[in-house]
């Protein structure tokens, strides 16, 4: 199988806690590869296109919100398999519910808020993949 990438954000609430080494760290000691990172303040306009599956849902506006609220890591991840990869590494969406071990349920929680801030994101297919790279990186 050809190598896949896969687009990582360690999304503001794990930027401002500090939590982008720890991240790394996994993503490196599992044996992938960082093969692009940037810091940027996700501006809305991108968002919205990042987000668009999820446009109209309740947890929609809140969404573009946080993430919209500060600083985040950008990571192009490289491996065999790293989209199913790393996916398994973050957990589940829900931190609460995230299995210990797995970076939301290690140093995720619920804070009472309408959209679930949970540490990072991982794209869902080569084809979510690609196009979210396309939208955080140029060229
Ligand atoms: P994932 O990030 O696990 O791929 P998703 O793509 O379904 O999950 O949703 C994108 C983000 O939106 C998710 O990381 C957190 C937030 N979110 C999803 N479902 C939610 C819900 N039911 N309530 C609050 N926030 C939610
Ligand atoms: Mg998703």
């Amino acid at each position: 199988a050809q190598i896949e990438r896969t687009l990582v954000i360690v999304k503001p609430d794990g930027y401002s806690r500090g939590l982008t080494g720890e991240v790394l760290r996994r993503i490196e000691a599992k044996g992938y590869t960082l093969a692009e990172l940037q810091v940027i303040s996700p501006d809305r306009e991108r968002l919205a296109k990042h987000y668009a599956e999820h446009e109209g849902k309740p947890f929609y506006e809140p969404l573009v919100d946080f993430m919209s609220s500060g600083p985040a890591v950008f990571a192009i991840v490289e491996g065999h398999r790293c989209i199913e990869g790393f996916r398994a590494l973050a957990g589940a969406t829900d931190p609460t519910a995230a299995l210990p071990g797995t970076i939301r349920g290690d140093l995720g929680r619920d804070w009472g808020l309408p959209v679930q801030q949970n540490i990072v994101h991982g794209s869902d297919s080569p084809e979510s993949a690609e196009r979210e790279i396309n939208i955080w990186f140029a060229g």
